[in-house]
């Protein structure tokens, strides 16, 4: 190895090669090192190929002989779109023109919202990026591009094994003239839990730097004092802050008076004042009824000068009609997903929305061709993600019983499989409803959200009804979220959480009830810094992976360690990173930017006495051998 090192060295091969440089170049002795990003690759196409990869096992497989998604052809070049108003003319002179104008605008969220509504938020970069283009050409009249942020973040790292940042600004370079938007959890940057107010700022200026245009800021408990931090950062970004409400409820019903026209028209003025430039309306579990619209969209435009998007979910079935509404109420822009991508819990049919509308005052203006190819190549894509798919077979009003976000839904559905629950499904669905009240009625998204799936998988899953939970005499061991939410790490919800649970939960310990970040003290990011930088082998950090090691320390580190020994599998096609290859199977995968890999996986053989296998490649033309071992 030592001499391959030495051979291979560029001082060596420059002929700057000294008696001294053996003593002087100690990276000759880093053997470990000496894999190549192709052999770390193929390495890793070996082991999932023999192995399987641990998320897809014992789960449906994509057809056979699947062929690879062929993403549309450019129509036109890329004309202006409404990135080129916000770096012309800043984020204040976007709002005016939403408000100017007459068309529905709309934002595609297929490539943030609809996967991780419909296949757990499981799509890869490759997936999106190669699409990115046919966006940028042939769909410029887009409000924006939902692309990042939810769960999108930590699961790039989690279980993609890719950098989010990556692609965030590959998505950024592929569509100049469109304004990127991502989904931001307020104090709780892209995470569950409240961060330091610095950690939040840092992020927020990273996540501007590598690209993104749109803030969409709420709070998980509505609670606009939580949001600030993240807004002003916005802000000061000069991008575009959008300011948002999280519907519950339905101000139409007397019952749930809690939540009311007067609640969210008073929340959208505090939000207006604290600066925001659009207000965002955030229906994530898809409630929002079409008569509710009416009257919600009417009075919010009435009293607020701000430009209204609308963001639902398509749970019930009905929220095109709910969309519909909205637009003949005035709303301005509406979210919506890629036919394909659409529909269930994740958003609306784009494509539908936009027929609905043609000849109307709102027509979009969108080319439905454009559309179609779009929603075609994903439909292809989508296929690679079945072993992910566990969502709803049809629409379903039960979703006014549970109130579960649509993002939330199949993550929760998987959970419960995990725990042995899963046709038991309905119960966990009603359950999730008596938590909510238990827990005072409160809005639910993440993490909210997380913490009364948790409460009420672990009383389905232990039999525990309301009534033994709330009783002073009965033993209940909490999930730790349940704990923390009451101790007010999450902030404090409309009225504060109900005496009964509090006191049941905290045993007798006071809750926090100020901001959760006036109490974190500001993290010294030079020295995580440097802490991060030695506990990854002195390589030096960047800002976008201090960002990440400061949102997800051990997810973080864990992407690391499999980047050092698999390399950038980003590159490799879906199925291929999920499945392996087939004998006779060939792929390319771009390592580096004008460094192709031309991979054609040629036999598998037998399992030798040591457990190991040798797999066969033609790596760009020459044999390879790989070696790995036989976990089977
Ligand atoms: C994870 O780390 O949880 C997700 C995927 C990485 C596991 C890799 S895939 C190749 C090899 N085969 C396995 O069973 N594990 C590793
Ligand atoms: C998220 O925070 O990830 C959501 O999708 C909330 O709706
Ligand atoms: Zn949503």
């Amino acid at each position: 190895a030592f001499v391959e090192n030495l051979l291979k060295h560029p001082k060596f091969l420059n002929n700057e090669y000294t008696t001294k440089f053996i003593d002087e170049t100690p990276e000759l002795f880093q053997f470990e090192k000496r894999k190549d990003r192709g052999t770390k690759v193929l390495t890793y196409i070996a082991d999932v190929t023999v192995n399987g990869h641990p998320e897809t096992k014992d789960r449906p497989r994509p057809p056979a002989g699947m062929k690879p998604p062929r993403p549309p052809k450019k129509r036109a070049e890329p004309l202006m779109g409404t990135r080129n108003l916000l770096e012309q003319k800043g984020p204040k002179a976007v709002a005016d023109w939403m408000r100017a104008q007459k068309q529905l605008l709309i934002t595609d969220t297929t490539m943030r919202d609809g996967h991780q509504s419909l296949l757990a938020t499981r799509m890869r970069s490759i997936d999106m990026i190669r699409v990115a283009p046919a966006y940028a050409a042939n769909l410029p009249q887009l409000f924006s591009v939902e692309c990042w942020g939810g769960a999108t973040f930590d699961v790039a790292y989690r279980f993609l094994k890719e950098c989010p940042w990556q692609r965030l600004r590959d998505l950024r370079e592929a569509m100049p003239n469109l304004m990127t938007q991502m989904l931001l959890r307020g104090s709780n940057g892209v995470g569950y839990t409240n961060y330091p107010d610095n950690v939040v700022r840092e992020f927020v200026r990273q996540a501007a730097t590598s690209g993104v245009d749109v803030f969409r800021v709420f709070d998980s408990l509505n609670w606009v004092e939580n949001m600030r931090v993240a807004m002003d950062a916005v802000i000061d970004q000069n991008k575009v802050c959008e300011g948002t409400i999280c519907y519950t409820g339905d101000i139409l019903d007397p019952n749930r008076a809690k939540y009311d026209l007067k609640y969210y028209v008073g929340m959208a003025k505090e939000l207006e004042a604290a600066g925001a430039h659009v207000l965002g309306l955030k229906d994530m579990a898809g409630l929002l009824k079409p008569a509710s619209a009416r009257v919600l969209i009417r009075a919010l435009k009435e009293e607020i000068g701000l430009p209204i998007h609308f963001h639902t979910h398509d749970t019930s079935g009905i929220a095109g009609a709910t969309i519909l509404a909205a637009a003949d109420a005035g709303v301005d822009a509406v979210d919506a997903a890629m036919d394909s991508m659409s529909g269930g819990t994740s958003q609306a049919c784009l494509g539908s929305i936009v027929e609905a509308l043609r000849n109307t005052d709102r027509d979009t203006g969108l080319d439905i061709r454009a559309i179609r190819e779009i929603s075609d190549y994903f439909e292809a894509v989508r296929n690679q993600y079945v072993a992910f798919e566990a969502g709803l077979r049809a629409p379903a009003s039960e979703v006014w019983l549970h109130e579960m976000p649509g993002g939330q839904f199949t993550n929760l559905k998987a959970q419960a499989r995990s725990l042995g629950l899963e046709d038991r499904w309905h119960e966990v669905a009603h359950m999730y409803a008596e938590v909510n009240q238990m827990f005072g009625d409160i809005v639910k998204v993440t993490p909210s959200s997380k913490v009364v799936g948790d409460m009420a998988l672990m009383m389905v899953a232990q039999g525990l009804t309301r009534e033994q939970v709330e009783d002073p005499d009965v033993e209940v061991a909490f999930p730790d979220s349940v704990i923390d939410m009451m101790r007010g790490n999450l902030g404090q919800p409309p009225g504060g959480f109900p005496e009964k649970i509090l006191n049941k939960v905290l045993k007798g310990e006071k809750p926090n009830t100020d901001r959760p970040g006036k109490h974190l003290p500001p993290v010294d990011l030079e020295k995580v810094r440097a802490e991060l930088s030695e506990k990854i082998g002195g390589k030096p950090v960047d800002d976008e992976d201090l960002n990440g090691y400061l949102m997800y320390p051990k997810v973080y580190l864990d992407y690391v360690e499999h980047h050092d020994q698999y390399g950038p599998v980003r590159t490799l096609p879906t199925t291929a990173f999920f499945y392996g290859m087939e004998p006779g199977e060939e792929i390319s995968a771009e390592i580096a930017p004008g460094k192709t890999l031309e991979i054609r996986l040629q036999a598998v053989g037998e399992t030798n006495e040591e457990g190991d296998v040798k797999v066969f490649f033609e790596l760009n033309g020459q044999p390879r051998v790989i070696r790995v071992p036989d976990r089977m």
